[in-house]
C-alpha cells in the first residue's frame, strides 16, 4: 500500500508560555524543548526538578503539507501521548490511548492541495482530576490515564510527564483487494515434520483475486507454494514443513521463515519461527522433596504472609517438547521519552543480554508495548518474551465501562502486532493488581480489567499461547511461591527486616535462601551504576562524599519507611563491612548486586528441580540510575550484576552451601542430557592466601537435576574456592568482609568477578 510519511519538522506551540519552535516527530515536548536550547540536560544532577512545570501546560503541534491524492486514504498516527484533539483541516478528533495505532478514515477530510494537521495537547493530570481517588504505588492519578505508568514517576526513574505524537505517522492508500492481516502458528510438530496454519484476512474481498501463498526458509528454498482464487474476508492454509528448522533460545543460525501472501495488488509477509511451547503445571507429589521443599517454604516470613497453598506445583517452560529453564530480566523501556528509543540501543541491549546467557525478558507493565524492532531481535536472537498488558501495581478504574473498552482495543492491537513472533512465549493480564487473588475467589483488584479487557482477545486471537491473569499469578494467593509464577520484589519488606533486624550479617547466605519459588518473575538485585557512567550525571564530590544526588539518582517508593538507597547501604555495610571511603562505598554498593545474583542464580540451580526460571528485576535502566535494579545502566554499561549473572548462566552450575547436617558441594544441571563433571577444590587461608589443602571431585547428574556430595566444613579463616568449567565459587563460615580479606583470593575473586 502506498504511503506518504509526515514525520520530520513541524512547528510546537505553547501559548501560555510564548514557546514557539521547530519539533521532530515522532518526538515529544521535553525533547523539543532540549533541542531548541530552551531547556538544559534533563539528567544531570536534579536538573530535572526545574522542569516540571512543562507537564501542567497545553502544547500544540502543526504541519502544512500538500496531497495530490485523497482516495482511500487513511491518516494512521502509531502513537499519540496522550489527551489531544487532532484538527484535520480543522475537522476535529479526540484521542486518549497513547498505547495503541489511530487509524482515520480521511479521504473527506483531507483535500488535493493544502492541508493542515494541528495536534492539540492537554495536561493528563488536570484531564482527570476530578476522576475519583484511586489507590496505587508511587502515584495515583496515572490510573485514569492510558499512557506510560513508569514517567510518572517510579522507584527507578523520574518523574517525566510529557507530550507528543510519540511514533510515525503517515497517510496510507487502501486500494482494491489486499490481506489486511495474517496469523501464523505451528499448530503439529512431530516424527513427519511440522504443520504451520496461516490464517489471511482480506479486505475488498468482493474484487476477489488469484492469491499466492509462498512459505521460504532460512535457506531461502521456497517449501511451500499455492495459489487459491479468493474473494472472502478470510482463508485459511494448513502447511505441511518437511525437517523443519525450529525456532528456538539455543545459539543458532537464522531459523526464520518467510510467509508471503500476495496477488496482483499487494504483498504481505511475515516472519515466523516453527516451535511449540507450554507451560507444565505438575501437582508436587505428596512426601515428595518439591512437596517437602514447598511446606517449608510455606513457612517462612515470606510464605507465613502470602502463601496458603494446600497442594503445590511445578511452573516449567517446555519448548519444543524439552524442559528449560528460564533465566533473564525485566524489560522496562529503554528511554523516559519513547519516542527517543532507538533501535540501535535496543538491539545493543538484548544482545547484551543474551550474550550474559539470558534466554527470556519480560516487558513489565508499566511500560509500553515495544517497538516491532524490539520483538524482531528477540525473534532474531533467541531471547523468549513474557509480555504484560499495560497495567502496574494499582487499582485501575475497571468498574467503568470506558476504561474496559479501552483495555480490550489496546489487546486486539497488541495481539494482531505481537501474535506472529515465535518468541512471544506468554501474556499477563497485568503487573502486580492482582497479589491477593486467587482463582477460588469470585472477585479481587484487577480480575475484572484481565478477564474483560485481555482474555477474551487472547483466547479468540492468540489461542495457541498461554495466558495469565496477571503477574505474578498462581496458587493461594497468587503472590505465593509455591505454585504459578511469584515476585519477590514483593518481599522486599522482609528482607528489609532482616537488613535492619539483629544479625551481624553473618547468616546473610541463608536469609536469602528464603527466596525460593516456582517461577521467579521478579528477583530484585540491587546495586550501583559504574563510576564512568556517574559521572555523565554526578560529579566525583557526589559520587564519593555525599549521598543527595545518590537519593535523586536511585528514587525510591513513598510506602516504604526508608528510602531504598538507605536500605540497601545498610545491606551493603551488613554483609561487606564498613565503608573505608567514598571509593570503597562505591565498589560495596556494586559488590552487593554481584552476591545478590551469585547467590541467587546459584540457589536456583541447586533447586533445578523445582525452579522453573528466574528473571532479574530488572535488566536495563530507563534513566540515568546512581544505585538502582538493573543489571545494564542507561549508558549500556554493565553492572556488577551483570558479570555475576554471566558468570553463572552456564547449563551446569556448581556451589557450596551449609545445610543442617554440614557443608555441601553441589552440581546442577539445567539441561536434559545428563554431565559428568570434574570440580576442583580448594581450601585457602584467606589471610595468607596460604593453599590449606586441595582435591578433585567428580560428580555426575541426570538431565534437569542435581547431585550434592557432603565435603569438609572450612576451619576459621578458611574459605573454600570450587571451580568448574571457568565457573568459580567460594564458601567461608560468616559474611564476606571484605576489608577482612582484602589482601586474600577472595578479595580478588571478589573484585575480578566484578571487572571482567
Ligand atoms: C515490583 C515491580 C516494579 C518495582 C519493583 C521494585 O513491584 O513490578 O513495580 O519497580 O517491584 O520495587
Amino acid at each position: 500500500m502506498k504511503k506518504i510519511s509526515l514525520d520530520g519538522t513541524w512547528e510546537l506551540v505553547c501559548r501560555n508560555k510564548g514557546i514557539e519552535i521547530a519539533a521532530n516527530v515522532p518526538g515529544c515536548v521535553h525533547t523539543d524543548l532540549k533541542n531548541a536550547g530552551l531547556i538544559n540536560d534533563l539528567f544531570y544532577r536534579d536538573n530535572a526538578e526545574k522542569y516540571q512545570w512543562i507537564e501542567n501546560e497545553i502544547w500544540e503541534y502543526s504541519k502544512e503539507f500538500k496531497l495530490e491524492d485523497t482516495k482511500n486514504a487513511y491518516l494512521v498516527f502509531e502513537g499519540l501521548d496522550t489527551y489531544c484533539d487532532i484538527f484535520i483541516n480543522g475537522n476535529k478528533l479526540s484521542f486518549d490511548d497513547m498505547f495503541i495505532e489511530h487509524r482515520i478514515k480521511a479521504d473527506k477530510l483531507l483535500k488535493k492541495g493544502t492541508n493542515t494537521i494541528l495536534a492539540v495537547f492537554y495536561p493528563p493530570a488536570k484531564m482527570v482530576e476530578n476522576e475519583k481517588k484511586l489507590h496505587g504505588a508511587f502515584t495515583t492519578e496515572r490510573l485514569h490515564t492510558r499512557r506510560i505508568q513508569c514517567t510518572y514517576g517510579w522507584d527507578w526513574v523520574q518523574r517525566f510527564v510529557t507530550f507528543g505524537i510519540s511514533r510515525p505517522v503517515y497517510i496510507e492508500y487502501e486500494e482494491g483487494f489486499f490481506c489486511s492481516d495474517m496469523y501464523v502458528y505451528t499448530a503439529h510438530l512431530d516424527s513427519y515434520g511440522a504443520q504451520i496454519c496461516v490464517c489471511a484476512d482480506f479486505c475488498n474481498y468482493q474484487l476477489g483475486d488469484e492469491v499466492s501463498c509462498r512459505v521460504i526458509a532460512p535457506s531461502g528454498e521456497v517449501v511451500h507454494d499455492r495459489i487459491v482464487y479468493i474473494d472472502t474476508s478470510s482463508f485459511r492454509f494448513d502447511i505441511d514443513i518437511e525437517n523443519p528448522i525450529l525456532w528456538d533460545i539455543s545459539t543458532r543460525e537464522n531459523s526464520l521463515y518467510t510467509v508471503e501472501i500476495s496477488s496482483r495488488n499487494f504483498l504481505k509477509t511475515e516472519k515466523v519461527g516453527i516451535r511449540t511451547l507450554r507451560v507444565l503445571q505438575k501437582k508436587d507429589k505428596k512426601g515428595s522433596e518439591n512437596y517437602n521443599l514447598s511446606k517449608s517454604l510455606r513457612d517462612t516470613p515470606s510464605g507465613k504472609k502470602y502463601d496458603f497453598n494446600e497442594e503445590f506445583s511445578s511452573f516449567d517452560v517446555i519448548l519444543n517438547g524439552r524442559k528449560i529453564l528460564c533465566k533473564g530480566a525485566n524489560w522496562v523501556p529503554c528511554e523516559p521519552f519513547v519516542s527517543e528509543e532507538t533501535d540501535e540501543k535496543i538491539t545493543k541491549i538484548l544482545t547484551m543480554a543474551k550474550a550474559a546467557g539470558m534466554n527470556t525478558v519480560r516487558v513489565w507493565g508499566g511500560g509500553i508495548f515495544e517497538k516491532d524492532h524490539f520483538y524482531n531481535e528477540c525473534d532474531r536472537l533467541g531471547l523468549l518474551v513474557i509480555q504484560d498488558f499495560l497495567m502496574a501495581c494499582g487499582q485501575y478504574p475497571e468498574d467503568n465501562e470506558d476504561f474496559i473498552k479501552k483495555l480490550q482495543s489496546e489487546a486486539m492491537y497488541a495481539v494482531k502486532k505481537l501474535r506472529n513472533h515465535p518468541s512471544l512465549m506468554w501474556w499477563n493480564g497485568d503487573n502486580e493488581n492482582a497479589i491477593e487473588g486467587s482463582d477460588k475467589m469470585p472477585n479481587y483488584r484487577g480480575r475484572r480489567a484481565s478477564m474483560l479487557g485481555a482474555m477474551p482477545y487472547i483466547n479468540r486471537y492468540d489461542y495457541t499461547r498461554p495466558f495469565f491473569i496477571s503477574s505474578p499469578y498462581g496458587g493461594n494467593v497468587y503472590a505465593s511461591k509455591t505454585a504459578g509464577t511469584t515476585h519477590h520484589t514483593q518481599f522486599l519488606r522482609m528482607l528489609f527486616n532482616y537488613i535492619d533486624g539483629d544479625s551481624d550479617g553473618s547468616d546473610y547466605l541463608e536469609a536469602l535462601k528464603e527466596y525460593t519459588a516456582r517461577f521467579i518473575a521478579e528477583e530484585p538485585c540491587f546495586g550501583a551504576s559504574s563510576m564512568e557512567s556517574m559521572r555523565k550525571f554526578m560529579t566525583e564530590d557526589d559520587i564519593l562524599n555525599k549521598d543527595d544526588m545518590w537519593l535523586y539518582h536511585t528514587k525510591g517508593n513513598p510506602n516504604l519507611d526508608d528510602e531504598l538507597y538507605n536500605y540497601f547501604s545498610r545491606f551493603a555495610e551488613k554483609i561487606l563491612g564498613k565503608f573505608q571511603n567514598g571509593e570503597d562505598r562505591h565498589f560495596k554498593y556494586q559488590y552487593l548486586q554481584y552476591e545478590w545474583v551469585r547467590v541467587s542464580m546459584e540457589n536456583t540451580m541447586r533447586n533445578r528441580d523445582y525452579t522453573g526460571g528466574i528473571i532479574y528485576w530488572m535488566l536495563n535502566d530507563c534513566w540515568p540510575s546512581a544505585a538502582g535494579w538493573s543489571l545494564i545502566d542507561y549508558y549500556l554499561k554493565p553492572k556488577a550484576g551483570y558479570y555475576a549473572f554471566k558468570n553463572a548462566s552456564g547449563d551446569s552450575l556448581v556451589s557450596i552451601t551449609k545445610e543442617k547436617d554440614g557443608v555441601y558441594l553441589y552440581l546442577a544441571n539445567a539441561n536434559e542430557e545428563k554431565i559428568e563433571k570434574a570440580i576442583s577444590l580448594k581450601y585457602i587461608d584467606y589471610k595468607s592466601s596460604e593453599l590449606f589443602s586441595q582435591k578433585e571431585v567428580t560428580l555426575k547428574v541426570g538431565g534437569n537435576t542435581k547431585e550434592k556430595v557432603r565435603i569438609e566444613a572450612p576451619h576459621e579463616n578458611i574459605i573454600i574456592i570450587a571451580e568448574c568449567d571457568g565457573y568459580r565459587t567460594f564458601f567461608k563460615e560468616g559474611n564476606l568482609l571484605i576489608e577482612k580479606c582484602t589482601d586474600g583470593v577472595s578479595f580478588e575473586v571478589l573484585k575480578n568477578s566484578i571487572i571482567s
